[in-house]
């Protein structure tokens, strides 16, 4: 018989040992009771408690001769299971034509649950909806005007923004940034 040592260690509650089934050849299968999550910063700590096996049945775990045991130290790898979340998904701006270049537009800083919070997030413009190239995004996810703005030749702008993190595979978060030199209509 086997068993995870009650009260060994942390986390010993959520896991338990069971016997192979017929044919499985000898030891045991270790299974978690619940789902085991990076982002819950108890599980990120790591778990660490002992089993055991007897080659007898009944209650005979204090028995020396019959009775074996071994630590288990698990440690938990973080997989990229969360897309990043921004603080804004669609921005609308009036702006007159003469507005400055320079001037700040929208922030859409992007949040991450994985790599505890530490994610280093990357913001990119969609050249395809900026072709004149006049919206830039920083390091921090705020939108620039870095071209003038003309009415004449545009008098609306839809900029499509991407915040994406630093996992493998990377995830992505979408935003829009809607600029008119005039009235929405
Ligand atoms: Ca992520
Ligand atoms: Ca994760």
């Amino acid at each position: 018989m086997l068993q995870v040592v009650p009260g060994s260690g942390r986390g010993w509650e959520r896991f338990q040992l069971e016997g192979r089934q017929e044919g499985g050849g000898p030891g045991g299968d270790l299974r978690a009771l619940t789902a085991l999550d990076y982002e819950n910063p108890e599980h990120r700590r790591g778990f660490s408690f002992r089993v055991q096996v007897s080659d007898v049945t009944g209650n005979s775990w204090q028995d020396r001769h019959h009775v074996d045991s071994a630590w288990v130290n698990l440690t938990l790898v973080d997989a990229n299971d969360n897309p990043p979340t921004l603080a804004a998904h669609h921005v609308y701006r009036t702006l007159p034509e003469d507005t400055p270049t320079g001037t700040r537009l929208a922030t859409f800083t992007a949040y991450d649950l994985d790599g505890a919070g530490e994610t280093n997030m990357t913001y990119l413009v969609s050249a395809a909806s900026d072709p004149g190239g006049k919206f830039r995004v920083d390091e921090t996810g705020t939108v620039w005007l870095v071209g003038g703005l003309d009415r004449e030749t545009n008098a609306a702008h839809t900029v499509l923004m991407w915040a994406v993190d630093d996992g493998v595979p990377p995830r992505t978060a979408t935003a829009t940034l809607s600029v008119s030199n005039g009235v929405f209509e």
